[in-house]
């Protein structure tokens, strides 16, 4: 089999066209008014909240300030734990830290790969205040279990939702759960504004707190009442967000059709795992990851370089995990013995290219050299 011409690479961002863009660019420019709570954030915050069936969101620079926000608005005692995931972003568990707060890693379940709900009592400690699950990769967590175990600990919950975009879980927004949700808007999210992000709560209390830690605690020209950031996300990122919201569902269509061709491809594949979404889950389509496992002909790794012979470049997200990054790996959380799902599936997942300008005939070829790779010698 030929290699790819082209690179395909592991996702592609939705972008609006300059015909629809230039007249908004226009409009900010001629106003003068680029920043700082502006016409299209508070449009864009309002649309928001009716796309993901919300109460409140506030938008951000980015999806890792608005975590940091998010931890920082909930009051957790200094130094405390914060019980997460390994299996996620850097992002996650670093916003703990940058709060002088703890990380705590638990071990996840194999088929969601989401933090493993009965291994979460077991990591409680008086000295525990949070718990900060990730819908990793489009999957929920199991909102419920997470639920019944705070309240029953009078613990915290809030979820990074950063691949979770539009999700639902029996009808309702997946920003909901918890007390806090975010949600990244990063380029290679379902949803982008470039860069971006925001957060979802129900509790009406937290928008005054969110909004002025979002604007370096400053409330009045000559009165700061916090220890705020820059959190502000600028008119343009807004624009660039309205206009995507426009086209984010056409894609997760398409995604979805990508997506129900390596599963009629990949099927019955000995040796390839699918991770299914459980059946009351409207899935984000964020991601489209595999598990290669023991009985399959390769290794992921070998899976992983002979695929990039052809040109395809997949991802090993989450490989490492975090508690092997050199600031966790000194956890006693962090053993092996800890977390052993998550040791063991970090060495399997494979993210493959998933976007909806995918065509049939590309993943056809894709699954072919995986197929090819399970009968080589
Ligand atoms: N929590 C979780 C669970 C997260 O996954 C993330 C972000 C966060 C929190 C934090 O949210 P943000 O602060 O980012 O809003 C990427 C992203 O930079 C990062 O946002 C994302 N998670 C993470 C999973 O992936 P890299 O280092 O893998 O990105 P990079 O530059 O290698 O890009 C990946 C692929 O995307 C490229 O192969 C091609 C494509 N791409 C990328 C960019 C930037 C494009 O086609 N166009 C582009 O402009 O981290």
């Amino acid at each position: 089999m030929n290699k790819f011409e082209e690179a395909i690479l592991v996702t592609k961002p939705i972008i609006p066209s300059l015909k629809d863009l230039n007249p908004i660019l226009e409009d900010i420019f001629a106003k003068k008014w680029v920043t700082n709570h502006g016409e299209k954030h508070n449009l864009f915050e309002n649309r928001l909240k009716e796309i993901l069936k919300v109460k409140n969101v506030s938008v951000f620079n980015n999806g890792t300030i608005a975590l940091l926000t998010a931890l920082k608005a909930l009051d957790l005692p200094l130094g405390s734990e914060v019980i997460t995931t390994p299996f996620t972003f850097a992002a996650t568990p670093h916003a703990i830290s940058w709060n002088n707060l703890n990380p705590v890693f638990c071990d996840i379940e194999p088929n969601t790969m989401t933090i493993d709900p009965s291994k979460i009592e077991e990591q409680i400690t008086d000295n525990t205040s949070a718990i900060l699950p990730v819908h990793v990769y489009g999957f929920p967590c199991d909102v419920d279990k997470i639920d019944k175990i705070a309240k029953k600990h009078d613990l915290k919950v809030i979820y990074d939702g950063a691949h979770v975009f539009s999700s639902e879980i029996d009808g309702v927004g997946i920003g909901n759960f918890g007390d806090i949700t975010m949600f990244s808007f990063h380029a290679t999210k379902l949803f982008n504004s470039i860069e971006g992000g925001c957060l979802s709560y129900n509790n009406d209390g937290l928008r005054d707190k969110i909004y002025n830690l979002r604007n370096f605690g400053i409330i009045g020209e000559e009165e700061v009442v916090d220890i705020g950031i820059n959190g502000k996300m600028n008119e343009i990122q807004a624009a660039i967000g309205l206009l995507n919201l426009d086209l984010f569902e056409e894609e997760k269509n398409k995604r979805m059709k990508v997506r129900k061709s390596y599963i009629e491809n990949l099927k019955d594949v000995e040796g390839i795992r699918i991770p299914k979404a459980p059946k009351n889950v409207t899935l984000s389509t964020q991601y489209f990851p595999i598990v290669i496992e023991d009985n399959f002909n390769i290794s992921r790794d070998e899976l992983y370089n002979r695929l990039k012979e052809y040109n395809v470049y997949t991802r090993k997200y989450f490989y490492p995990i975090c508690s092997d990054f050199e600031p966790y790996k000194v956890l006693k959380s962090s053993s092996e013995d800890n977390l052993p799902i998550a040791n063991d599936i970090k060495n399997k997942v494979l993210c493959l290219p998933f976007y909806g300008e995918l065509n049939k005939d590309t993943v056809d070829k894709i699954c072919e050299i995986i197929k090819e790779s399970n009968y080589h010698d």
